[in-house]
């Protein structure tokens, strides 16, 4: 084992002989270590994560956003034990820091935390991987609908904004721009096709985030919903906890629903290169929502259930705009595994992006008949 892992884990409180440490390679941010400990009552495990700073250029604040919002969820959750629900606890350092701070040979700075492992569960990077998908679209709105619900009582204020305008899709398209007036390489006229189609559609997509704040109240949202981000029971296939809690922040639910179905109730993982095969399974999608309004109909603004199945699409216009980005500007951002990789994922959220126009009205209709009948 990587003799860094073992002086880095040493600076945590965590009792016990550390045996391995294995990578877990599906974050497209962070780097992931499953801890496993020999300890007097038996092995023990825990989450290792050495947060990447390119992208949290204040791991601190992330911490203290993270630390604020799973005291609230655990003091909610002790008053209703019969919900199953959990929430991610991290292990302090010996100094009593939420997270260890390295230098590395280079003389930079490298952010670690350690987190408690959540035993029993499973988390989906697709349907797919699961027996009945349609449970698992259905019980992860549900989970993330519990999510808001649980926060809907924070002050929202007490959030910093770790990522400055994460989910603002107009600046998101100024950045494409200025990626390809930028751009030293010929990536950008790769897929001028597909760069027309987005300038025309930019308008159209940036109705949330123009209603933020206006009918669209700001609420304390996850902002990274996606399906691999809930930790589901092995027996049940309930949500047990939302993890990833590094984008919590102030937001939309909208975002969080988009980015949800989105991922969740794709047909294909994100970088899937077969046309065929990049579709929005619909029936997926009115599971998950079902789920969602189960626990937050009551809660939202007509305005924002109106923008559900508009929330789908700007999120996924979005996430293309950010994978064509860093593929102009050379992959500076997301985690890649060969060249072409951001390439790829821009073209399946991009075709994404047409299916799910095409059955727009569709789920309009739904929701709107769904608001009627839960409500
Ligand atoms: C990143 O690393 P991961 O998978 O949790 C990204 C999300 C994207 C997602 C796309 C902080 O999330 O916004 O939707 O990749 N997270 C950040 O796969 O940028
Ligand atoms: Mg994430």
């Amino acid at each position: 084992m990587d003799n860094k892992i073992r002086e880095v884990v040493g600076n945590f409180r965590i009792d016990g002989t550390l045996v391995s440490a294995e990578e877990n390679a599906q974050g497209n941010i962070n780097s992931t270590f499953l801890l496993t400990y020999e300890t007097p009552k038996g092995s023990a495990k825990y989450l290792l994560q050495k947060i990447n700073s390119n992208v949290f250029k204040e791991p601190y604040l992330v911490m203290r956003n993270i630390g604020l919002v799973s005291k609230h969820i655990k003091k909610k959750l002790t008053e209703m034990p019969e919900s199953g629900y959990k929430t991610l606890s991290y292990v302090a350092t010996v100094t009593d820091e939420p997270m260890y701070t390295h230098i590395n040979e280079a003389g930079e700075k490298e952010y670690y935390r350690v987190y408690e492992y959540i035993d029993d569960c499973i988390s989906y990077n697709n349907f797919e991987d699961s027996e009945n998908p349609e449970e698992v679209a259905y019980n992860a709105g549900k989970c993330f609908g519990a999510f808001h619900m649980l926060l809907s009582d924070f002050p929202v204020s007490m959030l910093a904004e770790t990522i400055p305008d994460f989910h603002n899709t107009p600046k998101r398209f100024d950045a494409l721009l200025v990626a390809i007036e930028n751009a030293i390489t010929n990536r950008a006229f790769e897929c001028s096709e597909e760069i027309i189609y987005l300038i025309s559609k930019i308008k159209e997509y940036s109705a949330i985030y123009n209603k933020l704040g206006r009918t669209i109240p700001v609420r304390v949202t996850h902002n990274d919903t996606k399906l691999n981000n809930i930790l589901m029971s092995t027996t049940t296939n309930k949500g047990v906890a939302v993890i990833d809690l590094d984008t919590v922040m102030p937001g939309s639910v909208l975002y969080d629903i988009g980015d949800g179905i989105r991922s969740a109730c794709a047909n294909s993982f994100e970088d899937e290169t077969d046309p065929e095969k990049i579709f929005l399974k619909i029936d997926l999608a009115k599971a998950y929502i079902k789920g969602y309004l189960e626990e937050m109909a009551c809660s939202l603004t007509y305005d924002e259930v109106r923008c559900i199945g508009l929330s789908i699409r700007v999120l996924t216009y979005e996430l293309a705009l950010r994978f064509l980005t860093d593929y102009i500007n050379n992959d500076t951002y997301f985690k890649i595994k060969y060249k072409t990789h951001n390439k790829d994922r821009f073209m399946n959220q991009f075709l994404l992006l047409k299916d799910i126009e095409k059955k727009a009205c569709e789920i309009d209709a739904y929701v709107e008949q769904l608001y009627k009948d839960v409500k």
